[in-house]
């Protein structure tokens, strides 16, 4: 048993929103205290513009604008801080990768292999850039239990071209962690190059993507304790190398003329434009903050609590949990028999209790499971088995409302 304690004391909005339970995590977490003064400070102390003054403050900036990129690659186990590219979020860093990368390699010969379970970020994206390069998108069924069909997979790879394969590390609402680096093995050995989105993984898996053999991955900073608006991307060298640039304008160029620009190397070819630099020193502030935590026992804790929460709610009539992999994380997506996930949502905001409901942006996986939407908790470093209790009497008083 772990004696991992949940520092809600850290975070003042769930002090200062007492008695709220937030529990809608996957959407955005909270942000400890050292992660809010990482930005005060910042604005207060050493705010300049980076790469560019002689002057102090800016070298100061740069510096720490710098220092982030190289606590994000200790991170993710980079081999290099170049291999880190900052952008405003998942869905940039995935679009980029459509937009630069993908026109290299996709034809009308070739083959985008998605899941069902994807995110519209992950879904998107593919579909647009599939549709202007007359390439085929494909998506590899889930099973009922929320793991992905890996026999799917092998036979979509082995009767396509496949030159991209896009996956989800852990679902956003079934909580699935899935076999990345089985997948990522299969799609090497057919040619294909993998593209991991990590934005539900980043703040509950070790993330090391050399031991993934990641050719892409992707997270968002506020899903992990960090500021919002800010996210990575993480490129294997040599395709970073290759690619061309994703938006052009200042500091991304070499030397400009009429006729011809020349870029920078990476990480700065693909950063046009002044960065948003509190983002990326918010986000190594907020990575400091959660390996204490994890040192502390953090990832046991979680995987208790989820257990916990399942199996507590399971004692409610009627109930079943959307997502019952045995390898799961984060979210707990579920659906109560006489009622619409949006009204119980309602029903458990009317008693301090903060949840999601609805699609969770993945239409494809709600049409593929034949539900409307879920009801879906999801779990942070904060949640005790307290806020369970919580969750659950208050879903009983909405259930007996909802079924008079
Ligand atoms: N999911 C949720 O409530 P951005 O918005 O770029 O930070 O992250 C997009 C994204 C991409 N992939 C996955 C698996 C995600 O879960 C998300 C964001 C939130 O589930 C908001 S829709």
């Amino acid at each position: 048993m772990t004696t991992f304690v949940p520092p809600k004391q850290d975070f003042p909005l769930l002090v200062n929103r007492e008695p709220i339970v937030y529990l809608d995590n996957a959407a955005t977490t909270q942000k400890p205290e050292v992660v809010i003064n990482a930005l005060v400070d910042y604005y207060s102390q050493n705010n300049a513009n980076v790469h560019r003054g002689v002057h102090q403050i800016s070298d100061e900036a740069t510096g720490m604008f710098e220092d982030a990129r190289k606590t994000v690659a200790k991170f993710v186990n980079a081999s290099a801080p170049d291999q880190i590219l900052f952008t405003r979020g998942t869905t940039e860093s995935l679009n980029l990768v459509a937009y630069t990368y993908a026109p290299t390699v996709l034809n009308d010969q070739t083959t985008v292999l998605i899941t069902e379970m994807e995110h519209h970020s992950n879904f998107v994206p593919w579909q647009l850039i599939c549709e202007c390069m007359g390439a085929k998108l494909l998506a590899v069924k889930v099973n009922s239990d929320g793991t992905l069909n890996l026999d799917h997979f092998r036979e979509l790879l082995r009767s396509n071209q496949v030159a991209i394969v896009a996956m989800t590390h852990v679902s956003n609402v079934l909580g699935t962690i899935n076999p990345i680096r089985e997948i990522t093995d299969l799609a090497h050995e057919n040619g294909a190059i993998v593209v991991i989105d990590g934005a539900q993984a980043a703040a509950h898996v070790d993330l090391d993507v050399q031991e993934l053999d990641s050719d892409f991955y992707a997270f968002s900073s506020h899903k992990m304790y960090g500021p919002t608006g800010f996210g990575i991307l993480y490129g294997r060298a040599e395709l970073l190398r290759e690619m061309g640039p994703w938006q052009g304008g200042g500091e991304m160029i070499k030397h400009v003329s009429l006729e011809k620009t020349t870029f920078q190397e990476p990480p700065h070819k693909f950063e046009a434009g002044t960065p948003d630099i509190s983002g990326a020193i918010g986000l190594a502030a907020a990575i400091e903050y959660l390996a204490q935590q994890q040192s502390c026992g953090l990832s046991e804790f979680e995987e208790q609590l989820l257990s916990f929460a399942t199996d507590t709610l399971l004692k409610i009539d009627g109930l079943r949990v959307i997502g019952t992999a045995a390898e799961k994380c984060g979210a707990l997506s579920f659906l109560v028999d006489g009622t619409h996930p949006h009204d119980v949502g309602t029903l458990l905001n009317e008693q301090q209790v903060a949840v999601r409901t609805g699609h969770h942006c993945a239409i494809p996986l709600m049409e593929a499971l034949g539900i409307p939407g879920t009801v879906r908790a999801s779990f942070g470093l904060y949640n005790s088995k307290k806020d369970v209790d919580r969750l659950y009497e208050a879903l009983k008083t909405a259930i007996r409302i909802l079924r008079k």
